[in-house]
């Protein structure tokens, strides 16, 4: 079925509410800290408590003598019993060909603990009490050094070497674009546009802390890991195979109910594999449920970039050439998919939504004494998109131009279209999004409002952000040249049941993006069903084929798709069925609505008939035909989906305290062919309360001195809150996706990306009378106070 065809049935596009909300509303979710097993134990980690040390050694015998303790595990357990280091997901190979520096990343610290919060020794016990009390009495003999936690102190010379195989804390030197080209655009230039900035690094905190229980069973000599985690094939697969060197078949993954993940929950962490490796050790179950303050120093982070870059143009405000350099911190160590973020997911994203004819991107990545970087809601979209719209507001205001108007005069019209960074974007149309979103945020009426402001002594301005990112990460064989250590295709299976409804296996992990309902929806209207006559299994190795999980927006568009491939495989056999039943040929069976009919004829058999028919094979062709109704397929894309879209945000600010109030906000995506406006209208409200929460409060700030995380609580890392928002008015572009069956974009990140530089050309549009020009993320009140007051210096 085409994507035409396919928009047109019946629940594509229907506003249902979201299946699973009953039992999320209710108390009914099952996460994985609500699993109770018999014999269960808990588990407690031992933390470094200082950026950078040495381990002398680590002296067990009074926490293995504390009241309920069953185990102390420590680095040299971890060695003894050969449990390999995290792997990294991605290799990115270096400018001189060199592959990037891959220092090992043990369960638990081996001679040298590198950032706060380093796992050095786990602590089981009968109560989690127990363990807690338990792991005060380890003693570690520390011997601290030097630590270094920003990118810039990272490579100075002498800096404190985080491993000994990157002595001058460097991972890679990675480039993408043609240098020479870009240098000769900007011999030409009428005028070039520069800037400096850092994209601020972020804490994920998802709703839901981190959560594991590691399970062994002597009698299948086999494990299961309950863990808050959004892809455990992925997760099952990198540890046994890399880490525990186990068959794969002997653990059994399973990911209940998860209360948000927004990325951090993508990576193998040494939690989990502790928690299994220690289950057997132990012959008992062990649970771990990360406390906040702890999910602050040890669940990866996100962005945390250094850039310069540069915009030629010539007269007419036409975009010659882009020339960028970003020093990315990627940590103490690699995380599963750190590499690739600001990398693959970064620099092919900056030529955006214009034409630029030339884009040349150098990115450094450096190890620092900090928790490890990885993805975070958007991955390398959002640090791209922040910085190319921000450079495209600042040169309109250099050039005299409306930030609608430099934008307009750059978009790309015609696609496919081939960028100078590797992508190719099949779809878009980028002037009805800027179009739409002017009229939605009333542009119009923005020089009253200003006046309004004015007389309240306020400052009004307005920013443009017109993004565009890659989501479905594609094809597995490309990804694979470039350095993917995976496959990026997703698995589906669906099985009718003789009465006709429908159970469906799928390889996409809902944890917050309402799968339960739309996947429903697709096959429902796929097969003529109502969407309560299908559910959605997701998060278990154990029941479903395969999958690589959710992240990058790719669920629908890949895991969809996936599930699509198998609906024709389900409708091809049926028609096979109906043929026979109605003693027709194959080739004149039409299927719609839920039935099968003869063309031409008044002879028509239901799915429901056809379903009970594969079950109850009586009246079968046994002969041709197997009976049951249940096939699985796997989709690989051929391209990764471009969602796109103008977002304008509108901001007063006080300039006595440096207060910034966002007014108003609109959103205009496209997100293509879109199955549920009710669930895609929350993924874009809430990813824009990430976005903004990022362009005005959150900060993960480490001491530059000490290494201490600074902001290691609620108490000093803000989150962003309802009051804190207008409503937002949100609107749609639809050009469908071109190589998807669905005709499908990802909308899970698009908030989160479109919607931080938006603010911050807001907050300067509005401070430029005052002469700033230049604001980094988060615009805090003190920030801007003191922005103003340099101005004025
Ligand atoms: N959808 C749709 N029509 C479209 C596109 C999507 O109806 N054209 C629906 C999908 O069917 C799905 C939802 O919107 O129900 C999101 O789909 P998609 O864009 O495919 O994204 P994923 O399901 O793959 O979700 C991943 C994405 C990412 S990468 C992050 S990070 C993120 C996000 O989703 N983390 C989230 N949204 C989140 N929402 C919640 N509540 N919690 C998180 O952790």
């Amino acid at each position: 079925m085409g994507a035409s065809d396919f928009a047109k049935l019946p629940h594509i596009g229907e506003p249902l509410r979201r299946k699973e909300d009953y039992r999320f509303l209710t108390g009914a979710g099952q996460y994985t800290d609500d699993i109770s097993l018999a014999g269960m134990t808990y588990a407690v980690f031992v933390r470094s408590p200082h950026a950078h040390a040495k381990i002398n050694g680590v002296d067990k015998s009074a926490a293995l003598a504390a009241p309920g303790v069953i185990g102390v595990f420590d680095g040299q357990d971890v060695a003894a019993d050969k449990i390999a280091g995290l792997p990294c997901g991605w290799l990115i190979t270096s400018t001189n060909g060199e592959p990037m520096k891959e220092p090992p990343h043990p369960i638990l610290a081996q001679g040298k603990a590198r950032y706060v919060g380093d796992h050095v020794a786990m602590v089981v016990a009968e109560t989690l009490e127990q363990a807690r009390n338990a792991a005060e009495l380890v003693a570690v003999d520390y011997e601290p050094l030097g630590a270094t936690v920003d990118v810039r102190d990272a490579q100075q010379p002498g800096a404190p070497a985080v491993h000994d195989i990157a002595p001058d804390n460097h991972c890679y030197k990675w480039a993408i674009g043609d240098k020479a080209g870009v240098d000769a655009t900007f011999a030409n230039a009428a005028h070039v546009t520069k800037i400096d900035l850092v994209n601020n690094r972020l804490a994920p905190n998802p709703m839901e802390p981190r959560a594991a229980i590691g399970s062994y069973n002597r009698a299948g000599d086999d494990y299961t890991l309950y863990v808050a985690n959004q892809n455990p094939h992925v997760e099952r697969l990198l540890m046994t195979a890399f880490v525990m060197g186990l068959p794969e078949h002997k653990v059994r993954v399973i990911a209940p109910d998860v209360g948000g993940g927004f990325g951090a929950k993508i990576f193998l962490y040494a939690e989990d594999v502790c928690l299994t490796w220690a289950s057997k050790k132990l012959n008992r179950p062990i649970k771990w449920t990360c406390d906040r303050s702890e999910a602050f120093l040890c669940d990866a982070h996100g962005r945390d970039h250094v850039t310069h870059a540069e915009l030629a143009m010539d007269k007419d405000g036409k975009f010659l050439g882009f020339r960028v350099h970003t020093d990315a911190n990627m940590g103490a160590y690699l995380s599963t998919f750190a590499s690739a973020v600001p990398t693959i997911l970064y620099a092919t994203l900056l030529a955006g939504q214009y034409t630029t004819p030339q884009v040349y991107v150098e990115v450094d990545a450096w190890f620092t004494n900090t928790s490890p970087v990885d993805a975070y809601r958007g991955a390398g979209r959002p640090e791209a998109t922040y910085l190319l719209e921000r450079i495209v507001s600042r040169a309109a205001w250099e050039t005299g131009l409306s930030q609608d108007e430099i934008r307009r005069r750059n978009f790309v019209k015609d696609f496919p279209y081939q960028t100078p960074v590797a992508l190719q974007y099949d779809t878009g149309d980028f002037h009805a999004c800027m179009d739409k979103a002017n009229e939605l945020a009333d542009v119009a009426g923005l020089p009253a409002r200003k006046a309004a402001s004015q007389a309240k002594g306020l400052l009004r301005g307005i920013g443009y952000s017109s993004y565009i990112e890659a989501c479905g990460l594609a094809p597995s064989n490309v990804a694979g040249a470039l350095g993917a250590r995976a496959g990026l295709f997703e698995c589906g299976e669906v099985r009718v049941h003789p009465t006709g409804s429908v159970t469906v296996f799928t390889g996409s992990h809902s944890h917050g993006q309402g799968h339960e309902t739309t996947f429903a929806q697709v096959v429902a209207s796929r097969l003529g069903l109502n969407p309560e006559q299908v559910d959605i299994v997701h998060g278990d190795t154990g029941r479903v084929p395969f999958g690589m999980g959710t992240y990058g927006s790719r669920s629908i568009s890949v895991g969809g798709a996936a599930i699509m491939r198998a609906l024709d495989k389900i409708e091809a056999k049926a028609k096979k069925i109906a043929a026979h039943l109605m003693e027709a040929s194959d080739a004149d069976i039409d299927f719609s609505n839920g039935e099968f009919t003869v063309k031409g004829t008044d002879k028509k058999v239901t799915f429901g008939q056809v379903a009970l028919t594969a079950y109850v094979p009586h009246n079968y062709p046994l002969d041709k035909l197997e009976p049951g109704l249940n096939e699985t397929a796997f989709y690989d894309p051929t391209n990764f989906t471009f969602p796109a879209g103008t977002y304008i945000c509108e901001v007063e600010v006080d300039p006595a305290t440096g207060v910034v109030r966002v007014d108003r906000f609109t959103a205009v995506d496209d997100f293509g062919t879109i199955i549920n406006p009710m669930i895609v209208e929350g993924q874009v409200h809430g990813g824009i309360v990430q976005g903004i929460g990022q362009a005005l409060m959150e900060h993960c700030i480490y001491d530059r001195e000490t290494g201490q995380l600074i902001t290691g609580s609620y108490m000093d890392y803000t989150m962003p809150r309802a009051d804190d928002f207008p409503n937002f008015t949100i609107g749609h572009v639809c050009t469908p996706c071109t190589t998807n069956p669905l005709g499908t974009k990802g909308c899970g990140e698009a908030g989160a990306i479109g919607s931080p530089p938006s603010v911050i050309n807001a907050v300067l549009d509005a401070l430029a009378p005052l002469g700033v020009k230049e604001l980094d993320m988060p615009a805090t009140p003190h920030r801007v106070w003191q922005a103003i007051q340099s101005a004025k210096a």
